[in-house]
């Protein structure tokens, strides 16, 4: 029951860094001595300490470490990376327990961590809270499983299912305020955006994350012609922006070979927020992890209809944002990750 508690902890740490720890994951760790948390950290850059090295330093008498347990959402690192392995450490503080949420899939880790402290005679608990903590890092273990990003499909729709109403008005707002600053919410915690030709063309949008604190994703542009002038917001210093032409994919297969290129940039995640085609370019492909629909109250009667895809197999969560609603589609794929 207490592990479950502290892991949760752990959790709440992790997901401070959403968006700043790329390529990294997201971790958490907490020392807990007779009940009670005596340090705790989380993991915030590349290249930075892991989230178990700021747990162990906050720890004011190291001589408690002895008698302490250790918990992280992610399975301690065996390996020299930008920085030394947490196991050393935990083994130096002779840390008498340790309580992991999940292995780390990462091809440099994957279990090494965990054998590596049962030699050595630590007490090691696996899989508290696992479900939870796949989660959490479910754009890194897709990453590494599947060799491409994490990918969202976005778009809002009337209550009755059309993007837009009149097509003489094609960027008249569907969702509301709220929900477009949530939206950009959702932007700082991804690593790339992506938006067709007819929708930068049409909407002229910036694709920052201007309403919320945090990084702007790499903006990617699907323009073969180059039709988007560079006076274009999206063209502007707020973020970088690629060009998607012949000179990086072919027009045929241009969302595999993008994955590829994606995969090559260590790009981890990518949020796909339209137009219509190029969303459903992507559902015909099965290439997508989440959808998330933002649902507005009004009813349009007719328009433009939102893309379809099949919601039989797939499990949908419905979120709140004021009089919109946003709802999270994802395939009931249990080998999302592994
Ligand atoms: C993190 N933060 O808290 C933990 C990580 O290059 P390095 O040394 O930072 O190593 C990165 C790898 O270490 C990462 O891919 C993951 O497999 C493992 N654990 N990483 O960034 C942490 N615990
Ligand atoms: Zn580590």
């Amino acid at each position: 029951m207490n592990d479950k508690v502290y892991m949760l902890r752990c959790l709440e740490l992790a997901k401070k860094g959403l968006g700043t720890t790329y390529p990294n994951p997201l971790v958490g760790s907490v020392v807990v001595h007779n009940n009670c948390i005596i340090g705790e950290g989380w993991h915030r850059k590349a290249g930075t300490p892991h989230a178990e090295v700021h747990a162990i330093r906050a720890v004011k008498n190291k001589e408690l470490l002895a008698e302490s347990t250790l918990y992280v959402n992610l399975e301690p690192c065996n390996h020299h990376g930008k920085t030394p392995p947490c196991c050393d450490l935990i083994l130096e503080h002779r840390v008498k327990r340790v309580v992991i949420g999940t292995i780390d899939y990462h091809s440099l880790v994957n279990g090494s961590g965990i054998a590596r402290l049962k030699d050595a005679g630590v007490a090691v608990t696996v899989g508290v809270l696992e479900a939870e903590c796949q989660e959490i890092n479910r754009r890194f273990f897709t990453f590494h499983a599947k060799g491409r990003p994490y990918i969202i499909l976005k778009w809002a729709e009337s209550a009755d299912g059309f993007m837009t109403a009149d097509p003489n008005q094609p960027n008249f707002p569907v969702s509301n305020k709220l929900s477009k600053q949530f939206l950009h919410k959702m932007r700082t915690e991804e690593q790339s955006i992506l938006v067709g030709t007819r929708t930068a063309l049409i909407d002229n949008p910036s694709l920052t994350a201007r309403m919320w604190k945090g990084n702007n994703p790499l903006r990617l542009l699907l323009d073969f012609e180059h039709k988007i002038p560079t006076k274009n917001f999206i063209f502007d210093d707020a973020a970088p922006t690629i060009r998607i032409d012949h000179d990086l994919v072919s027009r045929e297969n241009w969302i595999a070979e993008l994955l590829t290129y994606l995969k090559e940039q260590n790009v981890q995640s990518l949020i796909v927020e339209g137009g219509k085609q190029v969303l459903e370019q992507f559902i015909a492909l099965k290439l997508f992890d989440e959808v998330r629909i933002f649902k507005s109250a009004s009813y349009f009667g007719n328009g433009l209809l939102a893309p379809q895809f099949d919601k039989s197999d797939a499990k949908v969560e419905a979120v709140g944002a004021s009089t919109d609603k946003l709802l999270t589609i994802r395939p009931n794929d249990t080998s999302n990750y592994f």
